[in-house]
């Protein structure tokens, strides 16, 4: 059997060192690895892991809720949140990553969400951590912190070494987003949700899923419907129209001037992307041509390293494997059947490519041949 990979979610928190993912150098055995694990057995009810979550909980706590944002990562802090509001002395949301997609950023202004970042953010000014759609072995901002609640829908994965494991973990990974996880947290507590909370969980379904192209369970279904009343489609369709940034369109543009396209593969590489969420842009853009079932874009991106977007539609692909398979001894490469990425520090890779854009370019696509994904 094969030493499974830890995948990763994605977006990818940037600069996770590749230790995170590699199982260590050809030929050494991996060392035993210790998993988080759901603290409740699966078939439990929704009002039973309501209780066991509150449980965690005092009038007096602080509770930093800590996210990679997107917008399911979003949609589920703000469910927490909710659920936690008048329960607790205070509540602060704080990012790993920094956020420039239009989409995220409009998201964040409906919800009126100010979002902290963690990187330089006293942890020990709180008396709870909680952790949504991520792990904190996803980051190394995160795995050394000691979270008293996960609740997540990415493959489990391995707790640091020294780590104390969470109290309550609550991690589903057949569900499409963790969205719908915490709709059914709002639902066990019978909360109806507010206009914009329903928004950012309906709009973070949708995204996570693909519109239920991949992944989409009758949960995520049922959350889907439970939201669609109270949303507004005004807002939706502002998160959905929302503008690129000026700072943005001239790599977007050139990311889709550069494409070359081989078998279904639109592949863009330029030398340098202003924010690796750009090139997300460029990947999904890609996707829309007739005749494209998989993109990937990639560029260098402050600060020193390389990012590398994939794109592929229909069930049938598996980038996240393609990822894991030609980046994951370089740095941190994983994700979805449909959406994967790879972040790579440019010192990993030998000094001819870092300095020689075109010795780059021509890496990547050998790795992306050479892994024996069908071209
Ligand atoms: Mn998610």
């Amino acid at each position: 059997m094969t030493q499974a990979r830890p995948a990763l979610r994605e977006p990818v928190q940037p600069g996770v060192p590749a230790k995170t993912l590699d199982p260590g150098p050809a030929g050494t055995p991996p060392r035993p690895e210790r998993l988080l694990a759901p603290t409740l057995p699966p078939g439990v009810s929704g009002k039973a892991r309501l209780k066991a979550f509150m449980a965690r909980f005092q009038s007096d706590d602080r509770v930093l809720i800590v996210i990679s944002a997107d917008p399911d990562a979003i949609a589920a802090a703000v469910a927490v949140k909710r659920l936690l509001w008048r329960r607790v002395g205070q509540i602060v949301v704080a990012s790993t990553n920094s956020v420039k997609r239009p989409d995220n950023l409009q998201l964040l202004a409906a919800l009126g969400l100010k979002l902290e970042n963690l990187e330089g953010l006293d942890t020990t000014l709180f008396t709870r951590l909680v952790m949504v759609d991520s792990q904190p072995g996803h980051s190394p901002l995160t795995e050394r912190l000691h979270f008293d609640v996960v609740i997540d829908h990415h493959p489990l994965s391995a707790l640091a070494d020294g780590a104390a494991p969470p109290a309550y973990v609550d991690i589903r990974p057949e569900i499409g987003a963790t969205a719908t996880i915490m709709a059914g947290y709002l639902q066990a507590a019978k909360i109806k949700p507010g206009q914009k909370l329903a928004t950012a969980l309906f709009y973070a379904v949708k995204t996570d899923t693909q519109n239920f192209v991949r992944q989409g369970r009758l949960e995520d279904m049922e959350a889907f419907r439970w939201a669609y009343p109270h949303i507004s489609h005004q807002t939706l369709s502002e998160i959905e129209m929302a503008p690129i940034a000026r700072s943005s369109f001239k790599t977007v543009v050139a990311g889709l001037d550069c494409a070359v396209f081989h078998r279904g593969l639109a592949f863009a590489f330029l030398e340098r992307a202003d924010h690796a969420d750009t090139l997300v842009i460029v990947a999904d853009l890609l996707m829309k041509i007739k005749g494209v079932s998989r993109s990937v874009a990639a560029a260098r991106c402050e600060p020193g390293k390389l990012v590398v977007i994939f794109r592929a539609g229909g069930r049938r692909q598996d980038v996240g494997a393609l990822a894991a398979r030609a980046f994951g001894e370089y740095g941190s490469a994983g994700g979805h059947k449909n959406m994967a990425r790879a972040e790579v520090p440019m010192e990993n890779l030998d000094a001819k490519l870092r300095n020689n854009p075109l010795a780059l370019q021509r890496f990547i696509r050998q790795r992306l041949s050479g892994t024996g994904e069908p071209n």
